[in-house]
């Protein structure tokens, strides 16, 4: 939260798909550490009428992007936010460890926050160690992250150089760490399934959503007046996470995601493989009718 605005949208998303019965978010946490991301998230379920989620700050140290920041710290001063103190690691494991059911975990930003879950060791929330709990607790995590050959041809880029994106590239080692240890399904929804879909966000009164948009524009230098369009990689990642979505896309079978050293993802199918990757369908563009929020 922070870098990009469409992380509002997608929150913006979930609190609406909560607000008619369709999910409940247990919590929140901010995948980066710059000041401003959590009191952001704050702001944007006060403002939705969803007080009450616990959120969570991401410890340090600091990722190299968090130099940089569109939104976070205005929108937090604008709403009067302060970033919690709660740790999101110690949030997710007592988050896990209380769930009655199976929890689905949404990745939106890089993968830092779920590398160090996944390491983490008996606390005082819960006896076991992070993978334990993911493996029991946990039904999945859908991750935007990573770009896939295989939908080279039906986004208009056959045969062109592979997208190192943004999320994988702000931490290379956890994304690794993640591919090759997470414990239960992974489902990575790559940058070419919202690069081209569109969500409009409107111009509105105390609206943190549209403060975050229209501070991205300005710090960008881009055109905002009464809406911006932003593309949607994390409202799609989290429609895939509590929608069906398979009108507008397909789900690989089973196998790995190999991240490279340079940041690069590599699918292959294999028996007992953790992992599919979302395939783009000929009308996956259309998918933006059903960001709602
Ligand atoms: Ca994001």
């Amino acid at each position: 939260m922070g870098a990009d605005c469409d992380d509002a949208v997608a929150l913006a998303l979930l609190l609406h798909k909560m607000r008619r019965g369709e999910c409940k978010i247990l919590c929140v946490t901010a995948a980066t550490a710059r000041r401003g991301a959590a009191a952001t998230v704050s702001a944007i379920c006060s403002a939705y009428s969803c007080p009450d989620i616990p959120v969570g700050k991401m410890a340090p140290p600091p990722l190299s992007c968090d130099k940089e920041d569109a939104f976070a710290a205005a929108v937090a001063e604008l709403y009067r936010k302060k970033d919690t103190e709660t740790d999101a690691v110690s949030l997710m494991r007592r988050t896990l460890e209380e769930a009655e059911g199976k929890v689905v975990l949404a990745e939106i930003g890089p993968l830092t926050n779920v590398a160090r879950l996944l390491r983490s060791l008996p606390d005082g929330y819960s006896e076991k160690s992070g993978i334990e709990l993911v493996r029991q607790k946990a039904e999945g995590l859908f991750v935007m992250g990573g770009s896939f050959r295989e939908n080279y041809a039906v986004w208009g880029r056959a045969g062109q150089s592979l997208v190192r994106e943004w999320n994988i590239a702000q931490d290379i080692a956890s994304a690794r760490f993640v591919a090759e240890n997470f414990p239960v399904p992974l489902c990575f929804v790559p940058f070419e399934a919202g690069a081209e879909v569109y969500a409009e966000i409107r111009e509105a009164e105390n609206d943190p959503v549209w403060d975050c948009a229209r501070e991205f524009a300005r710090k960008h230098g881009l055109p905002c007046g009464g809406s911006f369009s932003r593309p949607s990689w994390d409202p799609v990642t989290c429609l895939c996470a509590v929608s069906d979505v398979r009108e507008y896309y397909r789900f690989s079978g089973f196998g790995k995601v190999e991240v490279s050293k340079e940041g690069e993802t590599f699918f292959s199918a294999q028996e007992g493989g953790n992992a599919r990757i979302v395939l783009l369908r000929e009308n996956y563009r259309d998918v933006a009718g059903e960001i709602v929020f």
